[in-house]
């Protein structure tokens, strides 16, 4: 099927399906099953292009990149897949013809929200130019069951529901049964010499697992290659039924089947301060191991006994480290099952495993308890420890006088209880550490890891971030694609910084007014989406003034609505005020035990409400907070954006990834001095970003002298009245005190500097309004930050991970 079809056998296509996969005809099909035949009819499109990439591999004995990800956020896939196999237009046509129409039957189609945010987005934007630049590679996972909660509101706080996202149909994706691996868990371990007195160690496990492996067809824009997505989905042992069964207590038996079933159930939804949970560590064990189990597989086909070539063979990238303990169960599959010797494994692993981290705080960094670990994966702690005990004995050696050194950088900590640091194990068993921006990568080098950065400094480099501009310019903003190819033809989309070429027609006032209608009618389209779900009316005229991303208080949407809260009291104190019409628009979701994350979400709301009604204020200001951000409404809201704003304290956000994909589109900067929004700077130019703020150093410095929230409240009489009236109740008459806590901890801790930060953020978002005013200025700004984004393609950032980490090159497909 590598020639395209013609509308009409791709319509009969489509009618066979329908009739194949869902019983019916097109009298008796509901949207939903017309979605489902219609995604049969494109993926069929994409099997013999999998089955040609599969061959050449073969042939080529190609090095694999493998990608270890507890998170992927793939987003919809059936226009990704339409644009990859060239088919968009064809479909359009076909469905045409049955009166159907090829955009709301996209619409039907559930996202699969298998991971939480900025690290599992990424995780698909780097599987999307793997795929396009033609680099073989396997990205492995979970099949969660129940992706990233749902959000909705009630009254104003979020009310989190199991995401079943696999109730209307799974059309992408293909269970391969056969190919399952059996995995373990706990028990004990033993240690004994062999006939040919070598010593061993048998890990003897208590129970067992098994792992399906679901493929999903990953294609490229432009390529013959299809890469795959591998999810596992644990399922019991039959030999675990049997056993139990027969046990008698057949009601136990099936509860404990369910309990192993467990591991693939959920998403845990924290993006940060990681507990302990037993269930995640089994859950990045199960798919770590399984997927190790399944390179093995494929790699001892290719070279049986010869573990020379493995490192030249395999790649292997761990997404942060929730897949470390990898490390630790290669070490074990070569020592223990193959028998190598502990020096030739060790060597093996460190040279296949690459290590990215995506924080900067230390809270972040992972750790589990040693005893959850003794109890889980007996052998693993074993390993593990001797791996800490060699590293140890190696560093005494370099720094002879600094015993101290030993303490700092143990796999095991000691204090308050024994925990075993995963960041520390990834640091040490890979060759190559890399942070996900220049800022980030710096302060992993004088901050977080110092330590091992004056060990190890050639580990040590930087990987930018990027983003695909298939999903996030191509697909999402149609109207800006074509206006941008009818200058400069199609080629930016698989050379971004082609994008530059646009830098010409800023002095061309027809490109120019050009530019301004496709934004204004994105924003159109996004006003009628906010009235039709939200029923707010809101002015496509105004600034649309966006802030879309996890709720976290390092992120600071609390400072936000403190900007929002000051122009609300500047118009109420002065109705004749004239202000730039501003309408604020919110999307995040808050970890569900994150309190005050939560009760930040209340307070925006319950602004939201006050303000949209105030008729003083008379409409100029406007509070949306979409319930629900995921990657489909992202796809929506990036486009109509005038302001982004990404306003993190400096230092705490490793990269941001939102931030790129605004500045794609064509929305300006309202932002610190923090992660990539620095090399966003640089590139679209000072004057096309607004910038305001502490840098890092200052922030560190001012922490280091002490830092007092309580003068800047008395210092800025505007900021006094905003917490005050935030504090007494303003926003929420009927409860008058359940924001005082949130003010309370800014005037006495202040953590994330929200009040430091305040009067240059105030000055900075009013320079924004300004800007805005003079629209054919405005419009110069939204355009060299497009034409200036080129650098932002996840094409170029695995491109660099390909060529300085993986050593790989594309495969070769006729
Ligand atoms: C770990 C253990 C237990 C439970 C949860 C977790 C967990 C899960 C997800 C910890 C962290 C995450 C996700 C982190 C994340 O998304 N980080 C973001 O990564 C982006 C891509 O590099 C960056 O752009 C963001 O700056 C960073 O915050």
């Amino acid at each position: 099927m590598n020639n395209p079809p013609s509308p009409e056998s791709f319509r009969q296509e489509f009618l066979d399906n329908l009739s194949a996969y869902q019983g019916k005809d097109l009298e008796r099909a509901n949207a939903n099953d017309l979605y489902l035949a219609l995604a049969h009819t494109v993926r069929e499109h994409l099997v013999s292009r999998w089955l040609t990439t599969l061959s050449a591999i073969d042939r080529q004995d190609a090095k694999m990149v493998y990608y270890f990800s507890a998170e992927y956020l793939p987003g919809r896939q059936l226009n990704n897949n339409l644009l990859n196999t060239g088919l968009t237009e064809i479909a359009r046509q076909a469905l045409a013809e049955f009166n159907l129409d090829l955009d709301s039957l996209a619409e039907q189609e559930t996202e699969p929200g298998l991971g939480n945010g900025g690290l599992g987005r990424l995780a698909s934007c780097y599987m999307d130019s793997l795929a396009a630049l033609g680099y073989p590679a396997v990205g492995y996972g979970i099949r969660y069951e129940y992706g990233i909660f749902q959000q909705s509101f009630q009254n104003g706080w979020q009310v989190e529901q199991a995401d079943d996202w696999l109730r209307r149909g799974a059309p992408w994706e293909f269970p391969q049964p056969e190919e399952q691996v059996e995995i373990a868990f706990g028990g004990r371990t033993r240690h004994y010499f062999d006939e040919n007195k070598l010593y061993c160690v048998e890990w003897m496990p208590e129970t067992r697992i098994i792992g399906v492996p679901y493929n999903i067809f990953v294609p490229g824009f432009n390529s013959p290659l299809v890469n795959t997505l591998r999810l596992w989905s644990a399922r019991a042992t039959q030999s675990f039924d049997l056993q139990v069964f027969n046990a008698g207590d057949y009601v136990r038996a099936v509860e404990q089947k369910t309990l192993s079933e467990n591991i693939s159930k959920v998403l845990y939804p924290d993006d940060t301060t990681p507990q302990g949970k037993l269930l995640r560590l089994q859950q990045q064990y199960f798919f770590v191991a399984c997927s190790l189990a399944d390179i093995l597989r494929f790699y001892l086909t290719r070279y049986p006994s010869d573990w020379s070539q493995f490192p030249e063979k395999a790649a292997i990238q761990l997404n942060d480290t929730h897949p470390t303990i990898a490390i630790a169960e290669l070490m074990r599959l070569l020592v223990d099952v193959h028998k190598l010797r502990w020096d030739h494994a060790w060597d093996i692993t460190r040279r296949t495993f690459a290590y990215t981290l995506h924080t900067l705080l230390p809270e972040a960094l992972e750790e589990w308890p040693v005893q959850i670990f003794e109890q889980l994966l007996p052998r693993h702690l074993e390993i593990i420890y001797e791996i800490n005990s060699r590293f140890l004995q190696d560093l005494r050696q370099r720094f002879p006088n600094d015993p101290n050194r030993a303490v700092r950088m143990s796999i095991v900590r000691e204090t308050p209880e024994k925990r075993v640091r995963m960041a520390y194990l990834a640091a040490i068993g890979s060759h190559s550490i890399n942070g996900v921006s220049g800022l980030q990568s710096d302060l992993l080098k004088s901050r977080t890891l110092a330590d091992f950065y004056e060990l190890f400094p050639e580990k040590f480099n930087n990987k930018t971030n990027g983003v695909t501009p298939r999903r996030f310019l191509y697909i999402a903003n149609p109207r800006l694609k074509d206006l941008i190819t009818s200058r400069i033809g199609s080629g930016w989309l698989s050379d971004l910084e082609q994008l530059r070429r646009l830098e010409e027609y800023v002095t061309d006032t027809e490109f120019c007014s050009a530019w301004h209608e496709v934004k204004l009618a994105n924003k159109r389209d996004l006003a009628a989406l906010i009235q039709s779900r939200l029923d707010i009316e809101v002015d496509p005229n105004s600034i649309f003034d966006v802030m879309v991303k996890r709720l976290h208080e390092y992120k600071r949407q609390l400072l936000k609505v403190l900007h929002i809260v000051t122009l609300y009291h500047r118009l109420r104190d002065n109705p004749e005020l004239k202000i730039t019409p501003r309408t604020f628009i919110f999307g995040a979701k808050a970890a569900p035990g994150y309190q005050t994350a939560k009760l930040i979400i209340k307070l925006i709301n319950s602004v939201g409400d006050v303000v949209n009604r105030d008729p003083l204020v008379n409409g100029k200001l406007k509070v949306v907070y979409f319930p629900n951000f995921n990657v489909s409404l992202a796809e929506r809201i990036y486009p109509a954006a005038d302001l982004s704003e990404q306003i993190s304290l400096a230092g705490m956000e490793a990269s941001g990834t939102g931030n790129m994909k605004f500045a794609l589109n064509g929305a300006v900067t309202l932002g610190t001095y923090d992660g990539a929004n620095i090399d966003i700077r640089r590139l679209v130019g000072a004057e096309n970003f607004f910038l305001f703020g502490l840098t890092a150093d200052e922030v560190f410095t001012l922490r280091q002298g002490g830092y007092y929230p309580m003068d800047y409240y008395q210092s800025y009489p505007e900021l006094r009245q905003t917490l005050d009236s935030i504090s007494s109740g303003l926003f929420s008459p009927q409860h008058p005190e359940i924001f005082r806590s949130l003010v309370d901890s800014l005037l006495h801790k202040d953590e994330y500097m929200l009040l430091a930060d305040y009067p240059s953020y105030i000055e900075a978002a009013e320079s924004a309004a300004q800007a805005y005013a003079d629209l054919r200025r405005w419009n110069c700004k939204s355009m060299l930050n497009t034409a200036r984004s080129g650098f932002f393609s996840s094409d170029r950032s695995v491109r660099e991970y390909a060529t300085e980490i993986w050593k790989t090159s594309p495969l070769k497909i006729p």
